[in-house]
């Protein structure tokens, strides 16, 4: 149904980190009004859409977004203010033309997103609709998604020494949604009590994981296994299991995967990953690889593709036409899904569509640096992917997109919960 934008006005705010970002409002012709905050990651991909800094020095150390805030407010908001659109593509692919860059260069992708997703809520409020009815899928029949939560962070999260990213636990046998979020408290508030006992400090990376001083990803491993037997859950498929975010782009040297001061090559690190996945209940492996190395992309996939998810997401950044040429070279079995990485919804779900079609899985994720934005829960469930990413059990950013889930799955006890395999 055709609308009409009265405003779009942003105002920089912070994220989670404490960094300047953009909250998004849009106002249409009908008195709807509706708000969107924009995050932003840490460890990045090279292709990901620009994220529009100020680089003035003196403000935020070069981080504020003024310039992402008055494109906004004047030639956006010039360019869809006070016209009729059919739809929200429409409006999207009119950003897109009037940024005219690849990769929004010129106007910010962090500008579009959050302009993209404040109006895709609009209209769905316009509509009397909750969001995640709204937003249009594609063949998959919306479902709630496992979370995979963040427990222990390293990497470019925390200042530990630990280089594995992310480890996470999925309740991928929970029998609901509320469920599925108590286990992944209870394995949480388990690894708290395993950590401070074994004399580890219990402090938090900035997905609100805990960042203790260990080194070896299999230690760690060993103590989530145990968290999750101590919050008296079977591990694996009928209960939790664990996904890894390695994000070895962040650890590729030319000379090859720096893991704990020893030089791996793609060959001895798939090994390495192989003896995880026989010790531990792993299901999923995201940026096993770095983006450097497609050689090796081609080569994990191969080697562990059969067995378990294979995750891209530095390499692919949510983008159509990246994801499409990996798909014909035999990259990964799924994608990391973020929405600002590729900048607008209507790209997000386009990327999303030739994953099903391909047959790749779609992991909804959030960014370390985030607000308390739910617009992903919504996403997650409207496109029935069936999987989200969006932190620890922890910290109001990360809890608010989990609770949302809590809030559809009370709304809508007819959807089926988790992975449809
Ligand atoms: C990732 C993300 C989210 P960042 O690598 O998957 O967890 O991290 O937002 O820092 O890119
Ligand atoms: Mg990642």
């Amino acid at each position: 149904m055709a609308f009409e934008i009265e405003r779009v006005d942003a105002l920089e705010v912070l994220d989670s980190r404490g960094r300047p970002t953009l909250t998004v409002t849009v106002a249409l012709g009908d008195g709807t009004v509706a708000e969107a905050g924009v995050p932003s990651g840490a460890s990045t991909g090279t292709r990901e859409a620009v994220e529009l800094r100020d680089g003035d020095a003196a403000r935020f150390g070069g981080s504020g977004v003024t310039r992402a805030v008055a494109n906004v407010n004047g030639e956006l908001n010039d360019a869809l203010a006070g016209r009729t659109w059919d739809d929200l593509a429409s409006v999207d692919q009119a950003m897109r033309d009037l940024d005219g860059t690849p990769n929004k260069a010129r106007l910010g992708a962090n500008a579009l997103i959050g302009t993209s997703m404040a109006l895709a809520r609009a209209l769905a409020a316009s509509a009397h609709e909750p969001l995640y009815e709204w937003l249009p899928g594609f063949g998959q029949p919306a479902r709630m998604p496992v979370p995979c939560f963040n427990v222990l962070n390293g990497g470019a999260h925390a200042p530990n020494p630990l280089d594995f990213q992310e480890f996470m636990v999925c309740p991928l046998g929970a029998p609901s949604m509320a469920e599925a979020v108590r286990a992944g408290a209870e394995v949480y508030a388990a690894l708290k009590k395993r950590l401070a006992a074994g004399g580890h400090a219990t402090g938090l990376g900035d997905e609100g994981g805990f960042a203790p001083d260990l080194a070896e990803p299999e230690e760690v491993l060993e103590l989530i296994v145990q968290a999750i037997a101590d919050a008296g859950y079977p591990t694996g498929s009928e209960g939790v299991g664990i996904a890894l975010d390695p994000a070895a782009s962040e650890f590729w040297t030319a000379d090859g995967y720096r893991v704990n001061g020893q030089l791996l090559s793609s060959g001895d690190l798939i090994a390495r990953y192989a003896e995880m996945i026989n010790r531990f209940p792993i299901w999923s492996l995201e940026d096993g690889i770095g983006e450097q190395d497609p050689e090796g992309w081609k080569a994990i996939t191969a080697e562990l593709g059969g067995r378990i998810q294979i995750v891209g997401d530095d390499n692919f950044c949510t983008n159509p036409e990246i994801i499409t040429a990996a798909i014909a070279d035999g990259i990964a079995n799924a994608a990391l899904i973020k929405v600002n990485q590729i900048g607008t919804v209507s790209e997000t779900l386009d990327a999303m569509r030739i994953c099903h079609e391909a047959g790749y899985g779609q992991m909804i994720s959030h960014r370390s640096g985030e607000t308390p934005d739910t617009f992903i829960a919504d996403l997650a469930v409207a496109t029935g992917c069936g999987q989200i990413k969006t932190g620890a059990p922890a910290r109001g950013e990360r809890i608010a997109k989990y609770n949302r889930l809590i809030r559809i799955a009370a709304e809508r006890p007819d959807l089926p919960y988790g992975l449809d395999r």
